[in-house]
């Protein structure tokens, strides 16, 4: 069986102790993709120590320099994307075009990363006084620890990874442990860019291990995406340590459907929003709010539509729709199904397993759509991550809205409408960071700020030019050329 190590200092090691485990892929639980390495406290001494001692050099390098690797990782990724594409699949599922998407994300990343040293752009300011001047600029803040989730292995570290490497600070990561591969990929990739030793390091393991990172005295910031309870541990944690975190949590996220839209637009981007990535986004469209003068025919449309969606391996090219994870999220779904229906739901579609033999050794789990679902329903409150999508009626626009915001998180949301009043009084009033108008609300763009509110976040934006503001601090400069001594508010005034 294939053996994977951490990547600590440049090297490819074992841990410490030795230890391993084992990854199996979602669509067959017989095919075991490698024993990866179990990583402990005093693995993450090391990467931590050498993230440390790599930093005094690499906050030195310039910016652009620094920003010609970012460049070379992008072209990296982009001529390995079609094989990475695959192993992607195989340990976490989703189908292949998805997961060449998922590649790309990273790739715009890199080259957006690469941009933005030539800009990190700071302010100067005029002074009070005389023959002085003020100024602030940006400062890397050291070793920064990622901890990310397995649905985008490789896009999703790269929101932290890039910028904060490229904004002169050294990493240690810790990838899922459903998606190790991916992480191991992405170490191949920055060592061959030529990213120095040390400044980049890959930690694989479980979730006892990330808290380590996160408590390390030496890691000063934290960028982490997962669920919203360890998130909120992790915070506490930081919280107690004065440590900076970004967090992107958790979502349940809607789609409103207003009874002027293009109903087969909507009907395209509920399938995609709903069940692309197996509905195992933190954006994925988790719940469908329909006007109620076609709240009958859209169901219809939409169920047509669904029991006619290919499930299977993500390897293969004619799979629209992948596994859930792991057996324990196949047994959640099945769980919350049971749930809406006892508390009222009617099922339209799916809501088991799959039961086509070929299939039997994955976990696979029907496209399911539950309707006459409302807010005081488990099914419209709690995040699934998983193919199950739970339809509400609005009697109005206002209705509609409220249903929306009836949330405990605030990731994204979208409406369909044509009637341009809607649309803009949707954008002011949706709870969320991201908000789509007649598209789902999947589909992110690196260049874009990406987080959300409520629950989901604490404040913070990846992609674009706001990750920087997560890996960076200000330094103000005042620089007085009077040779005297001017006192602020005093000799001014
Ligand atoms: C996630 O689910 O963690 O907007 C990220 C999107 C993707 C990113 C999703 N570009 O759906």
């Amino acid at each position: 069986m294939t053996k994977f190590k951490n990547y600590i200092d440049g090297k490819w090691v074992d841990a410490v102790s030795g230890k391993t485990f084992k990854n199996i892929s979602p669509a067959n639980q017989n095919d075991i993709i490698g024993e990866f390495a179990l990583s402990d406290k005093e693995d993450v001494e090391l990467a931590v120590a050498a993230a440390k001692k790599a930093y005094e050099k690499w906050r030195l390098v310039p910016a652009p320099k620094r920003g010609e690797i970012m460049r070379k990782v992008g072209d990296i990724f982009t001529r390995r994307k079609q094989e990475l594409a695959k192993i992607m699949t195989r340990e976490m599922g989703k189908p292949t075009f998805e997961t060449a998407g998922d590649v790309q994300e990273a790739i715009d990343t890199a080259y957006y990363a690469s941009s933005e040293t030539r800009r990190l752009f700071g302010t100067t300011v005029p002074s009070e006084m005389d023959n002085k001047i003020n100024l602030a600029f940006r400062t890397p803040i050291g070793v920064v620890g990622v901890i990310t989730a397995w649905n985008f292995p490789i896009a999703v570290p790269s929101w932290k990874i890039l910028p904060a490497i490229a904004a002169g600070n050294t990493v240690v990561f810790k990838p899922s442990k459903d998606a190790p591969h991916s992480g191991v990929i992405f170490a191949e990739i920055m060592e061959e860019a030529g990213v120095p030793a040390g400044v980049f390091n890959v930690l694989l393991g479980k979730g006892s291990m990330g808290e380590q990172i996160v408590r390390h005295p030496d890691v000063k910031v934290i960028g982490f995406t997962g669920s919203t309870e360890i998130g909120c541990q992790l915070a506490e944690i930081c919280g107690k340590l004065n440590k900076r975190i970004s967090l992107e949590m958790g979502g349940k996220n809607a789609q409103i459907v207003m009874n002027d839209a293009n109903l087969d637009l909507a009907l395209d981007g509920v399938l995609w929003g709903a069940f692309g990535t197996t509905g195992q986004r933190c954006t994925a469209t988790s719940r469908l709010i329909l006007h109620k003068d076609i709240y009958d025919k859209f169901i219809d449309m939409l169920k047509e539509r669904v029991v006619k969606l290919r499930i299977g391996d993500g390897l293969d090219p004619k799979t629209e729709m992948g596994p859930v994870i792991h057996m324990q999220s196949l047994e959640n779904c099945e769980r919350i199904v049971k749930v809406a229906l006892k508390e009222g739901g009617r099922l339209i579609c799916g809501g088991k397993r799959v039961a086509d033999p070929a299939l039997k050794d994955g976990c696979f789990f029907e496209p399911t759509i539950i309707a006459d679902v409302n807010e005081n329903h488990t099914l419209f409150n709690e995040e699934v991550f998983g193919p199950v999508l739970c339809v509400a009626k609005a009697d109005s626009f206002e209705h509609a809205i409220a249903l929306h915001n009836h949330c405990e998180y605030g990731l994204s949301g979208s409406i369909y409408t044509k009637n341009v009043n809607w649309a803009w009084e949707a954008t002011r009033d949706m709870e969320v960071g991201i908000c789509y108008v007649n598209s789902p609300t999947i589909g992110a763009e690196a260049n874009m700020p990406f987080g959300g509110i409520k629950g989901t976040g604490n404040g913070n934006r990846e992609g674009g030019w706001t990750a920087f503001d997560i890996f960076t601090e200000w330094k103000t400069v005042y620089f007085d050329y009077s040779d005297k001594l001017q006192r602020a508010q005093i000799d001014n005034h």
